[in-house]
């Protein structure tokens, strides 16, 4: 849970430019890859990463654009990345106008669950980071290039002139 608004600001500046780097090395082709076809194509988590945003926090009871044609995926990988560059600076201005630090601690009830505002934000970040991780996979399996998010990916050890540790 986050006790200041500026906590959450730093933090949500490094995942959003981490995940923001996945969602530029998208490409059209790849966002119709897909671990099954019963489960959401790449294209469809990443839209679905984009669009969700805006959509938690006005359940977090912040006004903020939504995100148009939410529910149709685009065609176009840059169009998705695009978006949430915009979708990114519109949750910062929104949480610092809207909220205080004093206010995180006001309880909130959030799709069915009361909780402190400051623990809706940890879910907001937290939502990015796990399809973040489905979408590195998915990267994999269409060839794309994986940028590195906690550590360095695979290619950026040879960029470096390393070998990658064995496991
Ligand atoms: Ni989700």
């Amino acid at each position: 849970m986050y006790t200041s608004i500026a906590e959450f600001i730093q933090e949500w500046n490094q995942e959003a430019s981490s995940t923001q780097k996945v969602l530029d090395g998208l490409t059209d082709q790849s966002l119709q890859q897909e671990v099954s076809p019963e489960d959401r194509t790449l294209g469809r988590i990443a839209w679905h990463v984009v669009a969700s945003t805006p959509g938690m926090l006005t359940e977090f009871g912040i006004t903020v654009e939504n995100v148009e044609n939410g529910d149709a995926v685009p065609t176009s990988a840059k169009t998705i990345a695009d978006t949430f560059r915009k979708v990114t600076s519109d949750t910062i201005e929104a949480v610092q106008q809207q909220w205080t630090d004093a206010s995180l601690t006001e309880m909130k009830n959030v799709f069915g669950m009361e909780m402190p505002k400051g623990v809706t934000l940890s879910l907001l970040i937290k939502h990015i980071i796990h399809h973040r991780g489905q979408m590195t996979v998915l990267m994999r399996q269409a060839g794309l290039n994986v940028p590195g998010v906690y550590g360095p990916a695979r290619e950026e050890w040879s960029q470096m002139g390393m070998e990658a540790p064995a496991l």
